[in-house]
């Protein structure tokens, strides 16, 4: 009989939903606007472990090797161009990267499901949040990954917007019923290689912990815990190296889920929502 070989390529979320079943796996959204260093983070994970263990976490497996190796040959080539130069994640459903990692020091695996869409779908939850309904990364994350556009930040002009952008889509997650699994979230200021090199660079870390105070402040009730990262995913300078921060960010991403919290009666709930949020009760097409 033919066993089908697994695809290697992103997974959707009915296959995510199959891996969360039968593995301790942390289930990570990364969530910001067109640009912001979403895919490129990704490529940097993967990239990372090829060179060897991060500290004491190793690289296992991945079920989605084939689709890891496209986004690292995209990531490289847009990085090696002088000119700014995207890939833009096409608008459509939602790709999970899986990454099973080991901590040498347990021997304990964990597996990790990055949830990868287009910028622009998150820009389209805020005008309309019967959307957020949609985003399953979102509303079945263990962390919400927030990212901050370095490059934006540094702006006179766009700067002003990005804590607006921030607060827009967090206020459309918590208002489409996206965040009430209360993740943990990371706050990840992206492209510190151009931060560091800008002449506003101490106006643009502030700007950064401002938001996420502000982050904490209005929304920290439905959020298990927020912690903010720095991070060069894709460098294009050369006195910063690769990579920089995202160790830190791992194994964030990896830590056990917090306890849970008191389950919102039924009742309270459309039946819709109580479907994503059962365990094992999820619709297989649009799963998790
Ligand atoms: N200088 C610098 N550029 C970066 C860094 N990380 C990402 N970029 C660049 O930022 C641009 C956007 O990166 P992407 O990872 O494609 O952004 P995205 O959030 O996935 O965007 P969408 O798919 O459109 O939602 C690319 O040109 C990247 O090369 C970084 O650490 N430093
Ligand atoms: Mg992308």
């Amino acid at each position: 009989m033919a066993v089908p070989l697994p695809s290697g390529r992103a997974l959707s979320a009915a296959e995510a939903t199959t891996v969360l079943r039968d593995t301790d796996a942390r289930v990570v959204a990364l969530v910001g606007p067109s640009d912001a260093g979403k895919t490129s983070l990704v490529a940097c994970v993967y990239d990372l472990f090829q060179q060897g263990p991060l500290g004491a976490i190793g690289f296992s497996r991945s079920k989605t090797l084939h689709s890891l190796e496209i986004t690292c040959h995209d990531a490289r080539m847009a990085s090696r161009r002088a000119e700014p130069h995207t890939n833009r994640t096409p608008i459509g459903a939602v790709s999970f990267y899986h990454l099973e990692l080991v901590d040498t020091r347990s021997g304990q695996r964990t597996a990790l499901l990055l949830g990868d869409r287009a910028g622009e779908e998150y820009r389209a939850a805020a005008d309309d949040v019967q959307s957020v309904a949609s985003l399953v990364e979102v509303n079945r994350a263990d962390v919400l990954t927030i990212l901050v556009d370095g490059k934006r930040l540094i702006d006179n002009i766009a700067r002003h917007n990005v804590r607006v952008d921030v607060s827009m889509t967090l206020q459309a997650l918590q208002d489409g019923g996206g965040l009430t699994s209360r993740p943990r979230v990371a706050m990840v200021l992206t492209k510190l290689d151009l931060v560091k090199a800008s002449a506003v660079q101490a106006r643009a870390f502030r700007d950064f912990a401002r938001i996420a105070a502000l982050v904490q402040e209005t929304f920290g009730a439905n959020l298990g815990e927020v912690s903010t990262f720095q991070v060069a995913a894709a460098p294009r300078r050369s006195d910063v190296d690769r990579g920089i921060g995202v160790d830190s960010l791992i194994e964030y991403w990896m830590r056990p889920r917090l306890a849970p919290v008191a389950r919102i009666a039924k009742a309270l709930l459309p039946d819709r929502m109580f479907a994503r949020l059962a365990p094992g009760n999820a619709p297989s097409g649009d799963a998790l």
